[in-house]
């Protein structure tokens, strides 16, 4: 079942640590979605849009960055991406699943970095006006699991870098986010396979959000 006409979309984000599974629960939600029958856009963070996809080259490929001037950067790139990618397609009614978003911030540059909460708020003022997200699934999982996930891969380095203590503290924080905020927040065990990731998300969005998928 479609949408009534002028509704607006449903703005959904994944959060977690690396290799907690949110790429992968990004393509399946947004078909699950889309075979429903729902419009449905699957975008991601650092970039979303052209000037925000520049900006994710300039984080990831530069740095260390100092926390504040980090934080500033996701920032700038996510107002892109707000403004020319996430607003219009919210207001033409499609649904937006966004792999990783503000929360990252306060997660990585916050609890990971030492940025304070108070500069992230005033980040968040400024780059989003009053949007939030309808839901945040938060893709648990102890960041070990997250590091042989990305291991089995070949793509450690980001792990290599930043230490055991860097990413037990970006997962607390997470659950801390999710702690402050049970309305919008709902924490999935990302230790399930693929399946019961999925399967999760959808219990959460139906109960959350109040559709049939
Ligand atoms: N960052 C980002 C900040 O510091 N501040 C910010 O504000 C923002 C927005 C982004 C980096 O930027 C930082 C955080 C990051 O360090 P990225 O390349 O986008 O870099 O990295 P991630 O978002 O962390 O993406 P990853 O690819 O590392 O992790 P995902 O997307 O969580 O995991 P995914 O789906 O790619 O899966 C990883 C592997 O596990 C398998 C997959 O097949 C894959 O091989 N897998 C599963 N295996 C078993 N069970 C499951 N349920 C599985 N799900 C996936």
């Amino acid at each position: 079942m479609g949408p009534e006409p002028g509704t607006r979309g449903r703005f959904i984000t994944l959060e977690g640590g690396e290799g907690a599974g949110k790429t992968t629960l990004s393509r399946a939600l947004t078909a699950k979605l889309a075979a429903e029958g729902l419009p449905v856009l699957r975008t991601r963070e650092p970039g979303g849009a052209p000037g925000a996809e520049a900006v994710r080259g300039l984080i990831l490929g530069h740095g260390p960055w100092d926390p504040v001037a980090e934080a500033m950067l996701h920032f700038a790139a996510r107002r892109e991406h707000v403004a020319r990618t996430i607003l219009p397609a919210l207001e033409a009614g499609i649904w937006v699943v966004c792999d990783r978003f503000a929360d990252s911030t306060l997660a990585y540059q916050g609890a990971g970095q030492g940025l304070s909460r108070e500069v992230w708020e005033t980040l968040c003022d400024l780059a989003l006006g009053t949007l939030r997200p309808d839901l945040t699934l938060v893709l648990d999982l102890p960041p070990e699991r997250g590091m042989g996930r990305a291991l089995a891969r070949g793509d450690a380095n980001r792990y290599e870098m930043q230490g055991a203590d860097f990413h037990a503290r970006v997962r607390a924080a997470f659950l801390a986010i999710a702690a402050h905020e049970p309305g919008r927040c709902a924490v999935l065990d990302a230790s399930r396979g693929p399946q019961e990731v999925l399967d999760l998300s959808l219990a959460a969005i139906r109960e959350r959000l109040g559709i049939a998928a």
